[in-house]
């Protein structure tokens, strides 16, 4: 293992990508190994970036990505996709298939309750170019608003669904609306979260919206719609966000809680292959101290 770094992170080998969002991390070998203190310098890194990257880990294969993610928490499968095969828990997306371009700006997993809090995602196989992934700071984006609009969104809930208007997405190819209606909605969730939620462990504000919004509670469709687009404005400000150009091997690992994400779907038919480790998360709390709750959940 390398030494370095991270536990007695030297600052050379932390490098910001945007003022905003988003460090590379050098020098560290990741592995299910690492000693406990690496493994808090990495979350305190992730807290204070949301999102960060490490090149060349091409020694990570499927086991030992999980057995490094899951130093960071609880590992948990996709509730609808499941495992990849001959994982114990891995998401993965493959270009080629249905639901495998995630070209929408989201949070993961925010049609439950407690949606997923870190996600760390291996690049498999990547195009000869394009495919990049965007990242944003939803704290940031919170923090950009004025304090009038600021008091709206803190008094605002939305219902987040898995069944979300996908009619209502661009380039949708058949093999993904295939995808969404027999694989993606077999099961049905609805949960109502704040629209600004308490970070549990930085305190910061962040806004909860993203592409599986479906409405504001209390407020008309068309009139949500308005209020969506001016929130979301503000999280798809470039400004508030950073970019990554993958390399096969590399890692990026963010904070779901504060931020959102857009997979890039500029590589024509190219193959484009991501494995995903997900961690559980905690149920939102608004600044008022309500939680998130989830109101329909149909598994069956
Ligand atoms: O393909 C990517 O780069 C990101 C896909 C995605 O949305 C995810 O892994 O949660
Ligand atoms: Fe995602």
């Amino acid at each position: 293992m390398s030494t370095n770094v991270i536990g007695g992170v030297a600052s050379t080998d932390v490098v910001k990508r945007a003022a905003r969002i988003g460090a590379e991390v050098k020098n560290i070998k990741l592995s299910g190994d690492l000693p406990d203190h690496a493994i808090a310098a990495i979350n305190s890194l992730l807290l204070e970036h949301k999102v960060i990257f490490f090149r060349n880990q091409g020694h990570l294969n499927d086991a030992e990505q999980e057995r490094f993610a899951a130093r960071l928490g609880k590992l948990v499968s996709h509730p609808m996709l499941g495992a990849a095969k001959g994982t114990t828990s891995l998401l993965e997306l493959d270009s080629t298939r249905g639901g495998g371009r995630a070209d929408v700006w989201h949070a993961d997993g925010t049609f439950a309750d407690a949606y997923p809090k870190i996600l760390v995602l291996r690049a498999v196989v990547m195009p000869t170019f394009g495919g990049d992934t965007v990242w944003s700071n939803t704290a940031a984006a919170y923090l950009g608003l004025a304090p009038p609009l600021q008091r709206l969104a803190e008094g605002l809930w939305a219902i987040h669904s898995n069944v979300f208007d996908y009619a209502g997405i661009a380039r949708v190819r058949e093999v993904d609306k295939k995808h969404f209606d027999e694989v993606f909605t077999k099961k049905v969730f609805e949960t109502e979260h704040p629209v600004v939620r308490v970070h549990p462990e930085t305190g910061e504000r962040a806004l909860v919206l993203g592409a599986l919004v479906k409405q504001f509670v209390g407020i008309p469709k068309y009139d949500g719609q308005k209020v969506f687009d001016l929130l979301q404005s503000h999280i798809t400000a470039p400004e508030n966000t950073v970019r990554w150009n993958w390399l096969e091997g590399d890692i990026a690992i963010w904070d779901n809680r504060a931020t959102q994400h857009y997979a890039v779907n500029d590589y024509g038919d190219q193959h484009r292959v991501v494995r995903r480790a997900t961690i559980e998360g905690d149920v939102p709390v608004s600044v008022d101290g309500r939680r998130s709750v989830t109101r329909l959940k149909v598994t069956e």
